[in-house]
């Protein structure tokens, strides 16, 4: 059994994790996850990525939202919208217990990984999820008129602004996890997330980005893009209003300096030829997750595949 890492955003990433997190032995299984999107509310360090992947892992997430937990009672946004409160953020009270305990452990001195990982193991989750970085990045959005801190734009403007480019702040002080030994892994694996804003500030991290650019064979790429449209999220909106065809051949294009194979769904095999002339391996499986055995299916297709290569 080979051994991978997943490079892994919110909501798509976090399913395609749940699927490899089934099959795969723990000790085969890395998860390293986009912390752009972190930010404090409320003095609160909140890492709604992170929290989607380990949620999600745990069967604690609110599945039909993708974020945030599952059964989640909102009694302390109900109170701080009668006293007149900030409620933009959604924090559900089950959630708020998230960020409490991981501001607390960073307040005593635990890096993001050290949270991270007690956090982890309180979920009863043994997978090793980390973020991508323990420095921090904050992730911009240029709108038209204005820059918009990442969750301003996603949750407070719901996405709607034209977007004309991405800022990533503390990016090229950063350092990709250290805890991630590269050379360990078999395969790395570029999840269905945003590439833009979910992907593009993990593989900007050196010294993954040069590994990558040095090692494409070894990294693969499942398409965020199904007919043309967005699994979940932003992403063609974004395609669209940075002048590019919301396709495949986009997604591809976007990742070729660091990957040579890409995972389609079946329902895109009229794009295969245009990829294979640019140089990538194409496999075709189901892309659409939308129950367990779906994102387990997919996560045996890609394994089945890599194993064999
Ligand atoms: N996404 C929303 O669309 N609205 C919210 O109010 C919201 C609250 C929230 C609270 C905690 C958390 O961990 C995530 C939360 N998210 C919310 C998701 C978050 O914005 C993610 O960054 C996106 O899903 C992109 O990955």
């Amino acid at each position: 059994m080979k051994n991978y890492l997943l490079l892994c955003g919110g909501v798509g990433g976090a399913k395609l994790a749940l699927g490899f997190s089934k099959i795969l032995p723990e000790s085969n299984l890395t998860i390293a996850v986009n912390t752009g999107d972190d930010f404090t509310h409320f003095n609160l360090k909140i890492c709604p990525d992170l929290d989607t992947v380990m949620y999600t892992l745990s069967n604690e997430s609110d599945v039909s939202k993708g974020w945030g937990r599952s059964n989640e009672s909102w009694e302390m946004l109900g109170a701080l919208k009668d006293l007149g409160g900030e409620t933009w953020f959604q924090l559900g009270d089950k959630d708020l217990a998230t960020h409490i305990i991981r501001t607390q452990l960073i307040a005593n001195g635990a890096s993001l990984s050290e949270a991270t990982q007690d956090l982890s193991q309180r979920f009863g989750l043994k997978t090793n999820i980390l973020p991508m970085t323990d420095d921090l990045v904050e992730t911009y959005i240029q709108t038209q008129n204005r820059l918009l801190s990442f969750q301003e734009y996603f949750v407070k403007h719901k996405c709607e602004p034209s977007v004309t480019n991405f800022v990533f702040k503390g990016l090229e002080k950063a350092e990709f996890n250290p805890l991630i030994n590269l050379a360990s892994f078999d395969e790395i694996i570029i999840c269905p997330s945003n590439p833009f804003v979910s992907i593009s500030p993990i593989i900007q991290l050196e010294p993954l980005n040069t590994y990558l650019k040095e090692n494409p064979e070894r990294v693969s790429v499942v398409s965020p893009i199904v007919n043309a449209k967005s699994l979940k999220g932003p992403t063609s909106k974004m395609m669209s209003e940075l002048g590019m065809d919301t396709s495949v051949l986009t997604v591809a294009n976007y990742y070729s300096e660091y990957s040579n194979t890409i995972f389609l769904d079946s329902s895109d095999t009229n794009e295969e030829h245009a990829l294979v002339n640019n140089g990538f391996q194409v496999f075709f499986a189901n892309l659409i997750m939308n129950n367990l055995d779906s994102k387990v299916n997919l996560a045996q297709s890609v394994i089945d595949c890599l194993e064999q290569k």
